[in-house]
């Protein structure tokens, strides 16, 4: 394989597609060292084929406003690769998606559910919808509205759709209620990230953020660190980064900052559990302020407009936002003001330049791919419950999890091992995941 050649071929194919050909460039030099000593992947044609998505579906959805308006978006979902199992990943609701996100996030998605160690294909949907300030009854016509249009598309053992960016319990549920209505029968397992008492996983909701820290806690561990004390800055007040915040402060550490797209907001005694609560309230209101927090605990925190949380002196920096939410300027503040660990929880959070710079600094860095794979095994985990008609409580789930996230760390230090020793997370995430589907593809022939 030569990478400059695949990348031209692909930017001739798909210009634009920015964030896409970003995704495959960072797989492809990563993989090229190891896919040139498979001849029989160059043989078949396997990266070739596994950069275009199986199929991709786009479809009008046209809703109706508080006001009686008519509202039209754009619907998606790329199936994008189903070699090891169902297609699996979450919908964005955000104003900026566009084929292009979804793409990259489909592809990153397949190398991730590889990961798992749980049988599942990648794929990722959502719709340029912009929940933000919106009203709960709009949320639910916008939700009713997508699944009309998508539910043929999508199956227990076909395709699995998840929450992401603007997705979480609620607008499944809505998405839920309307399948249910358009096929005429129970099949909890065609969606996960369900209510608890009627098919959800407990923990799903956290699994993301825990899986974060379980992998984090893995990586300090073999770095010969203890996450206690240490202190935490995080992106967004999502679902995410609300798990993350729970289960960093649990293990002992101190979240010092969280972040929104209007600035940062500081806290210097670290996250409290109130505050912690509070975050759900925030993203359940739609404002996407994090100014709210400082409103609401003005004594115990800083918001700053315009800034970001890595601004934030601190020892590990989570981007738990969206993608490219870290660049290099970022990188070259958090380094200079003593960060020495960076693990990416959104889906390539950060850029390449400043992956490059943590790197080139020696500051310990591990991609989301890796990091943030506990929310996609935790959904994995809830197709084999549904399938399985079962409900687990919540320590059999937490188990699960650390195993999983364990042998994702272990995965990762098989592959990205190098000779002097050190270990490159970027590489061992992406060449663990390609070798487990370039396996499952060559096996398949050509298709
Ligand atoms: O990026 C991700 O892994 C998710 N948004 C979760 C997908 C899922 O199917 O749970």
């Amino acid at each position: 394989m030569n990478v400059q050649n695949i990348m031209t071929n692909l930017e001739v194919k798909h210009p634009g597609e920015k964030e896409f050909l970003q995704a495959v460039r960072e797989v492809l030099e990563s993989i090229e060292e190891v896919y040139n000593q498979h001849p029989e992947f160059e043989k078949a044609k396997i990266v070739e084929r596994m950069v275009e998505p199986d199929r991709v579906f786009t479809f009008r959805v046209a809703w109706v406003d508080d006001n009686g308006e008519v509202q039209t978006n754009i619907g998606y979902r790329v199936q994008f690769n189903g070699a090891i199992g169902p297609y699996k990943g979450g919908l964005r609701f955000h104003k900026a998606v566009n084929l292009s996100m979804l793409k990259f996030l489909g592809f990153e998605q397949t190398f991730k559910n590889a990961l798992t160690t749980l049988p599942m294909g990648g794929g990722k949907g959502g719709s340029d919808f912009d929940p933000v300030g919106k009203s709960d009854a709009e949320i639910m016509r916008f939700c009713q509205a997508f699944m009309w249009e998508l539910w043929q598309n999508i199956g227990p053992d076909t395709d699995v759709p998840a929450g992401d960016v603007g997705v979480g319990g609620r607008e499944i549920g809505y998405m839920y209620g309307m399948y249910k209505k358009l096929a005429r029968e129970y099949n909890t397992g065609v969606l996960t990230g369900k209510g608890s008492t009627w098919g959800g996983s407990i923990l799903r909701p956290e699994a993301t953020g825990f899986g974060a820290l379980y992998f984090t806690e893995h990586l300090l561990h073999k770095a010969g660190k203890d996450i206690k004390g240490l202190t935490v800055a995080l992106s967004g007040f999502g679902n995410v980064a609300w798990g993350a915040a729970t289960k960093a402060t649990e293990l002992g550490a101190k979240v010092v900052a969280i972040s929104g797209p209007d600035g940062v907001c500081e806290i210097p005694d670290g996250i409290t559990k109130e505050m912690i609560d509070y975050m759900l309230e925030m993203r359940a209101s739609n404002r996407n302020k994090v100014e709210d927090m400082a409103t609401k605990f003005p004594a115990a925190t800083k918001f700053t407009a315009g800034k970001k949380a890595w601004s934030v002196k601190c020892d590990i920096a989570l981007p738990c936002a969206f993608q490219n939410e870290l660049n290099e300027a970022d990188a070259k503040e958090l380094i200079a003001n003593g960060t020495w660990c960076c693990c990416e929880v959104s889906n390539m959070g950060c850029t390449p330049e400043a992956i490059h710079t943590f790197q080139s600094n020696g500051i310990l860095f591990a991609p989301g791919k890796a990091v943030n794979a506990g929310g996609v095994a935790t959904s994995g985990l809830e197709m084999t419950q549904n399938a399985a008609h079962l409900s687990w409580s919540a320590k059999e789930v937490d188990d699960k999890l650390h195993f999983i996230m364990e042998s994702i760390h272990e995965a990762c230090v098989k592959y990205g091992t190098q000779p002097d020793g050190k270990i490159d997370y970027v590489k061992g995430a992406n060449i663990a995941g390609f070798m487990k589907v370039a396996q499952a593809m060559l096996e398949q022939g050509v298709c």
